[in-house]
């Protein structure tokens, strides 16, 4: 009896489901396929990575003893399609069996369907969508925090016996400082490209040369063994200092102290597990603190898996709702970077030089802009799923259209997370540089987040006001003068219609 395993992009993972006791005799089947590579055009870096880590290990499997059938995505004979690749291969193998994982989109779970495999589930998730839907039934609200600490029950992780370990589930109030200016963050460690790696980007340059980003940069990991050496220089060079700048943001290093693992993690290159108890074993050898420990624990048990939840349960559909009614289309910056907004400038062209933007350039920067300025969720969440190297559907689209836009309508965020340049300043050295003010609120060199941010609150004041998290803004929004008010609607009109769309 031969079985044909068929292994997706982001499922590089020797002990994933679909490639457990594989046999002398099995098939490993693996697809390079133009719809996969322009179903968005995703970023150069991204398609690099992913082609090039797929190529690593089918010729890691191959050293096995494992017999790979490898489609190369400039094979004469590719049909473009994982569905037209499978149905050839079938033709090719006959196999008696055919073994899948459950893949990550519901996009591909409905081709799926059509390939006759049995669909294994992913176990490299904590938990399953199965157990997630137990989870949301019959609560009002779906709130991270309390999916997150039966997250660490179940899982044992920074568990004393019952209870958390030091006393605390969270200890956020610990951290979100800003960047001190005599502080530097570690050089972080990035990959030279090797030649299958050099390979690739020739072609991805070849037959994708309009694609979003830049190559120059190309610095990730593209096996597991460089992957865990870039986890364990994360580990003991910057994971003592995550918790207390997870929030800051600085000019020309937009990775801080963040574990820039996301890409790997996201293609199976490393397990959720495996990160999650080596960070706790840094805390248990007294080599990081616990607010940095759990928090960053907290992003990958609790965050990561809850939005995964979070996609399943209300997919399809999710990404059609427009809570906001916001319909402006995407500026044209958003693609060049071409902007007097030195914070949006920046975590545009950190987005372009490296395919990655940390989490609060994302939310807070880019998402807040396309929040306050009501563009159109359609166009923002297919920015967000091209331009990063992380990004797949199931983990960009609830946090674009939940989290930074509030298009579900609070589904995932119990408030927009909305603010003005105060914010920004705060946590970022980006305002020295900026040709605007964060501290002035009106007039030519004021900050377009501080009039846009009110401008958002009285555009959307009958959906918004009767939140009690938004009652603060509120409150401070009645006591304005109605000739401010209509001065900031004012400048916001002048500037919202400066902005450009596609042409
Ligand atoms: P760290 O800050 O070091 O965090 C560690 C890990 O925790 C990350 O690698 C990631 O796996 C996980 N994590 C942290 N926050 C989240 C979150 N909100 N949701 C899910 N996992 C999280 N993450 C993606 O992996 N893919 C995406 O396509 C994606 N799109 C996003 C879009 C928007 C608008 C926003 C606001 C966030 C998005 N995120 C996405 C979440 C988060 O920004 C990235 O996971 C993080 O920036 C990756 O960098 P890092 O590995 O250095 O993360
Ligand atoms: C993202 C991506 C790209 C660009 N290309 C491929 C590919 O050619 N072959 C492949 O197997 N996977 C690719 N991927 C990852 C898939 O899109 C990913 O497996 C699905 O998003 C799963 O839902
Ligand atoms: Fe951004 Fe406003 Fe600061 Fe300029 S002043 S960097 S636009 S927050």
């Amino acid at each position: 009896m031969s079985t044909l395993r068929i292994l997706l992009g982001d499922q590089l993972t020797r002990g994933i489901s679909s490639l457990r006791d594989c046999q002398p005799g099995d098939t490993v089947l693996m697809m390079e396929v133009a719809e996969e590579a322009t179903y968005v055009p995703h970023h150069k870096q991204k398609l690099t990575l992913i082609f090039s880590a797929m190529r690593h290990f089918a010729s890691e499997l191959r050293g096995e003893g494992i017999t790979v059938d490898y489609i190369r995505l400039d094979d004469p004979a590719n049909t473009g399609s994982f569905t037209g690749e499978v149905q050839r291969a079938f033709a090719r193998h006959t196999p008696s069996r055919i073994l899948v994982t459950e893949p990550g989109e519901w996009r591909v779970m409905e081709m799926m369907k059509s390939w006759g495999a049995e669909i294994l589930g992913d176990d490299r998730f904590f938990a399953t969508p199965a157990s997630f839907a137990v989870w949301a039934n019959g609560r009002k609200q779906l709130r991270m925090e309390f999916f997150y600490r039966d997250m660490r029950r179940l899982s044992g992780l920074l568990m004393q016996a019952d209870e958390p370990a030091g006393g605390q589930w969270n200890f956020d109030h610990d951290n979100r400082k800003s960047l001190p200016k005599d502080v530097t963050a570690p050089r972080r460690q990035r990959f030279a490209p090797d030649a299958i790696t050099r390979e690739v980007m020739d072609m991805v340059a070849a037959r994708f040369p309009n694609h979003f980003g830049d190559f120059e940069a190309f610095g990730w990991a593209v096996t597991r063994a460089d992957a865990l050496e870039a986890l364990d220089h994360f580990i003991t060079s910057c994971l003592p200092n995550f918790g207390d700048y997870q929030d800051a943001m600085k000019q020309g290093n937009g990775f801080l102290y963040h574990s820039v693992i996301s890409p790997y993690l996201n293609i199976g290159l490393l397990t959720p597990r495996e990160i999650c108890e080596r960070a706790e074993a840094a805390w248990r050898r007294g080599d990081a603190p616990l607010n940095a420990v759990e928090g960053f624990i907290r992003q990958i048990l609790g965050w990561r898996e809850y939005v995964r939840g979070i996609y399943w349960l209300r997919m399809p559909g999710y990404g059609e709702t427009n809570f906001l009614d916001a319909h402006r289309p995407l500026p044209d910056f958003y693609w060049t970077g071409k902007t007097d907004m030195n914070c949006m400038a920046q975590a545009i062209g950190d987005t372009r030089l490296h395919a990655y933007a940390h989490h609060i350039q994302r939310l807070m920067v880019t998402g807040n802009f396309a929040l306050l300025a009501g563009l159109d969720p359609v166009q923002v969440e297919q920015w967000y799923l091209l331009v990063y190297a992380d990004a797949y559907e199931w983990v960009e689209l609830p946090n674009t259209h939940g989290m930074a836009l509030f298009a579900d309508g609070g589904v995932m965020a119990s408030k927009p997370y909305a603010a003005s340049g105060a914010y920004i300043d705060r946590m970022s050295d980006y305002c020295a540089g900026c040709r605007f003010k964060p501290d002035v609120k009106l007039g030519p060199g004021a900050c377009p987040f501080n009039y846009l941010y009110w401008d958002f609150l009285i555009r959307n004041e009958a959906r918004l006001k009767a939140n009690p998290r938004m009652a603060m803004p509120y409150r401070t929004l009645a006591r304005m003068e109605p000739d401010r008010k209509a001065d900031i609607a004012r400048h916001a009109r002048t500037f919202l219609d400066g902005l450009d769309g596609p042409k």
